[in-house]
């Protein structure tokens, strides 16, 4: 049994299972994976077996529950210091815990109106709802502006991948499915995030579940 334990939901639809999977998986930490089958009549059944919320992802760790996907990132960046999920300068750390709490409490419109599916397509769909084209807008300035102020050191928000690119992964699976027309910049940090391995591995279990 590893040190680590994160339970999980369906592959293709839970977003919020992705990002603290993709940082464990970045830190190349072992970790038991346990899957709970979301839109299930009995998933909060399963998921209280877990989780206090009801909800997942979980990490387990030690005998310590946390039951939030940030609240995991800030305990993976705790725990591996040296790994720098948060970028080591204060301004750009500032900036990536900024735009990762803009998106863990926020774009209701997008996830309204643009559910996660990762292995769906459904250009164009849903494109149209109220408050999308203005949460579309504000995540490609999001993007924009990282990779111009703090990214220069390497593909990602701020050069390294961390926790903000976790935190967006799910919205560049949502921009794939619904083909969100984005400008170049955006288009490349996008395809930065979507050819690593680690979010292939993610894909390749997608059909697993529905
Ligand atoms: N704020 C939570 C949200 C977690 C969440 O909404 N999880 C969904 C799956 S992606 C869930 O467990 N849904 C089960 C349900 O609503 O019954 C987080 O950041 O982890």
């Amino acid at each position: 049994m590893a040190e680590f334990t994160l339970v999980i939901g369906d592959r293709n639809i839970s977003s919020w299972s992705l990002r603290p999977w993709l940082v464990l998986k970045h830190l190349g930490v072992a970790f038991d994976e346990v899957r709970v089958r979301l839109r299930q009549p009995d998933t909060r059944r399963q998921n209280l077996r877990h989780s206090p919320s009801g909800k997942v992802p979980v990490l387990k760790h030690n005998g310590l529950v946390i039951w939030d996907s940030l609240a995991i990132a800030e305990y993976l960046a705790e725990q591996f210091p040296a790994r720098h999920l948060w970028p080591a300068d204060a301004a750009a750390r500032a900036t990536a815990r900024a735009i990762s709490a803009e998106m863990h409490s926020g774009f209701q419109a997008l996830r309204t109106h643009l559910p996660t599916d990762i292995l769906g397509r459904f250009p164009g769909k849903g494109l149209d709802g109220e408050g999308v084209a203005l949460d579309i807008a504000r995540i490609q300035e999001i993007w924009q502006d990282a990779r111009t102020r703090f990214g220069a050191g390497g593909p990602f928000l701020f050069g390294a991948f961390g926790i903000a690119d976790a935190m967006y992964a799910p919205v560049i699976s949502r921009f794939l499915t619904y083909n969100v027309t984005c400008p170049p910049e955006c288009r490349d940090y996008m395809e930065n995030v979507w050819n690593m391995p680690v979010l292939q591995e993610w894909r390749h279990g997608c059909s697993e579940f529905g």
